[in-house]
């Protein structure tokens, strides 16, 4: 008895028309898949058909029945894309024949590669006959993804080898691995949809990635419609839920029957992106003739076909037996795939092997770059994602971002990752410094931070060569000067990065180079010395800097920026109105202010004023500066000690962020 961990498993039939398939699905499970009249009067299957299978020890596998004909590839191959196992039935009176080999090879190109091959009809030939077909069938598998799979010879008339076959099946079952995702977002490429009376609109098809229960929610892709899961069955039976790599019936709430059609594909809502360029991973089959640059193909993926054009990455023509990296482009609709997606290309002409089946492979990026197919940046960030490991996955993706990052929502678009997974795999990256994260959750390479971070100490230090009394530049003209790319919070997390590694300092004021000594041309440095000096000697009755500009000859425009250079460097003091007193003769005021507060409990502002012996034009920005120093507090017409501690103007630094 099997627990309910176990993965649960699809398997599909393979091999030429009228091999015993459907014949033998029927005996093994009890269901006819032949279920169309004309199936039933003409004797072959046309559509794909769909059975239980129970064996000892395994959960149920649903069995997905294709057709053999020629002219139904395309239907054989929507229906091994769900499968995990293959039945490939080669009919012992008959051989090997062309779409034995076109399925097998299919298979192949799908990554179907755990099955059993039935020998059927061993009843109608004698040992020798039975022996020549099983040679035959061991060449073809040799080499093949089959090779090395059991081969029972079987008969449904005589029921000979069917108990051999269900134990072989059910040992293949016990060890296979899935081959479909059993991780990521729910999706189900439809391959059957129909209108129950009384029910609305039922679809069909082989469940991947996650788990589906009543009440989910689910979109119609490509197009986006958004419905919910009204109802679900597996084989017939009502369930509330259904486990990934089962046969599954969604009776859908909120979708229009007309929009439900074969080829599209249902998923959480928001977890896939349709794309209709894809770059992927390719085997061009030995049978397949030579062709390119590019080859105008139809794309089988997932229960989907589309017109498309493919060419390969990194060299100039397809050869037989050719493997590598090739971009395809739709030509009409996109389809909504993940990376490690299977998919198959067919021609437009019978190949060697009598179909026209040219290559297969698997999605390896559904978003790729601009980039021409001859960039090596290219082939190398493939080769990456070729090896489908989760961490280089999202590597390539957030490099090649560049400044402007990725987001997590694109990322799990783009890599199929299931959202605890993808933050595991951040949190590593951001751990092992590879990447960081912006305040929005966006995902940046250390390297594209750091050429943001190289952007804003080149801005800056021009800005200080430009204006080199201005010791302070707002932040936001800084990141206006970067590329239109960089988003505002990957600016602030570069700004924020570079004050913490004390490369820049950051205030109320704004950003500075730390190593920034305000090294002025003499002329500027003998303009500020004067007004220092002017103010030193004012004292308490600085002039206005109007008439400080006039006084030493300056341009009354360039005042302030004298002024705030002082300021900067602690040897001025703006007080309100505009006023500029020398520091140290605050610094003394400051002192006689206080020791007389700390004698008496407060001042009256006559006091106050003889106190500090200057003129009402300087006394009250005087004592308004010493309220916003903090030193005193003001009480309708008296001062009081604030008491310490408090803190001067000047020192004071923002640890505002930006
Ligand atoms: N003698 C004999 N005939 C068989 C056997 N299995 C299938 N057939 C016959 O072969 C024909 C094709 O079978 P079918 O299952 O429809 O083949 P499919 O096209 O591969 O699905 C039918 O007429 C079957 O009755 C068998 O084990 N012995
Ligand atoms: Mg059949």
């Amino acid at each position: 008895v099997s627990s309910s961990t176990e993965p649960r498993l699809i398997l599909g039939t393979a091999g030429h028309i009228d091999h015993g398939k459907t014949a033998l699905v029927r005996a093994l499970t009890g269901s006819d898949t032949d279920r169309l009249p004309e199936e039933k009067a003409r004797g072959i299957s046309i559509e794909l058909g769909f059975a239980a299978l129970d064996l000892p020890g395994v959960p149920r596998i649903g069995v997905i029945d294709v057709p053999g004909h020629e002219r139904l590839v395309r239907s054989m191959v929507a229906g091994a894309s769900g499968i995990d196992l293959v039945l490939l039935c080669v009919a012992a009176d008959d051989g090997v024949m062309p779409q034995t080999r076109e399925h097998l090879a299919i298979c192949g190109l799908l990554g179907v590669e755990r099955g059993v091959v039935a020998l059927t009809k061993c009843d109608a030939v004698d040992a020798e006959t039975l022996e020549l077909a099983r040679h035959e069938m061991r060449e073809l598998l040799a080499g093949s993804a089959l090779d090395g799979a059991a081969d029972v010879p079987v008969s449904v008339r005589t029921g000979s080898g069917l108990a051999a076959l269900r134990t072989c099946l059910a040992e293949v079952a016990r060890s296979a691995q899935p081959r479909t995702p059993r991780s990521g977002p729910a999706r189900l490429a439809i391959d059957r949809c129909f209108a129950v009376r009384g029910a609305g609109s039922v679809v069909t098809g082989s469940l991947i990635g996650a788990a589906l229960t009543v009440g989910d929610a689910l979109e119609l892709l490509p197009g986006r419609e958004r419905g919910r899961v009204r109802g679900l069955q597996s084989h017939g039976v009502p369930a509330r839920r259904c486990e990934p790599g089962t046969r599954c019936a969604i009776n859908l709430q909120g979708i229009e029957r007309s929009a439900l059609e074969r080829g599209r594909v249902l998923a959480a809502p928001g977890a896939l992106e349709p794309s209709a360029v894809f770059d992927v991973r390719l085997a061009w089959l030995e049978t397949s003739p030579a062709a390119g640059p590019v080859v105008a193909v139809s794309l089988l993926l997932g229960t989907a076909e589309r017109r498309a054009r493919v060419a390969p990455i990194g060299s100039a023509s397809f050869a037989p037996g050719w493997c590598g990296f090739a971009r395809i482009h739709l030509t009409a609709e996109p389809l909504a795939a993940l990376p490690g997606d299977r998919f198959v290309l067919r021609g437009f002409a019978r190949t060697a092997h009598g179909g026209a089946t040219l290559a297969g492979g698997e999605i390896l990026d559904v978003a790729p770059p601009r980039r021409r197919r001859s960039d090596p940046g290219l082939l190398c960030d493939l080769e990456r994602l070729a090896r489908r490991d989760p961490r280089g996955d999202v590597v390539v993706r957030v490099t090649r971002s560049g400044m402007a990052g990725e987001s997590r929502a694109l990322l799990r678009r783009q890599t199929g990752l299931a959202p605890e997974m993808l933050e595991a795999v951040l949190a590593a990256l951001v751990r092992d410094a590879e990447i960081a994260q912006t305040a929005r959750g966006r995902s940046l390479a250390t390297s594209s931070l750091a050429a943001i971070e190289a952007r804003l100490l080149a801005a800056l230090a021009g800005d200080h060569r430009d204006d080199p009394l201005c010791g302070r530049f707002a932040p936001a003209a800084l990141c206006g000067s970067l590329p239109d790319n960089v988003r505002p919070d990957a600016a602030a997390l570069a700004l924020e990065r570079l004050a913490r590694r004390g490369a820049i300092v950051v205030d109320a004021e704004g950003v500075a180079l730390a190593r920034h000594r305000t090294a002025l041309p003499a002329a500027l440095r003998e303009a500020v010395e004067r007004v220092a000096a002017r103010l030193a000697q004012a004292g308490l009755e600085p002039p206005s800097p109007r008439d400080l500009a006039t006084q030493l000859g300056l341009e009354p425009r360039a005042i302030h920026a004298l002024l705030a250079h002082l300021a900067r460097a602690g040897r001025v003091l703006r007080a309100p109105g505009d006023l500029w007193f020398d520091a140290t003769a605050v610094a003394t005021l400051r002192e006689r202010v206080r020791a007389h507060l700390s004698q008496r409990a407060q001042i009256a502002t006559p006091d106050y004023k003889k106190l500090i012996g200057a003129p009402r034009r300087s006394a009250v920005p005087l004592m308004e500066l010493f309220d916003a120093e903090g030193l005193t507090r003001r009480d309708g017409n008296l001062r009081r000690l604030r008491g310490p501690p408090h803190r001067v103007a000047a020192t004071v630094q923002s640890e505002r962020q930006l």
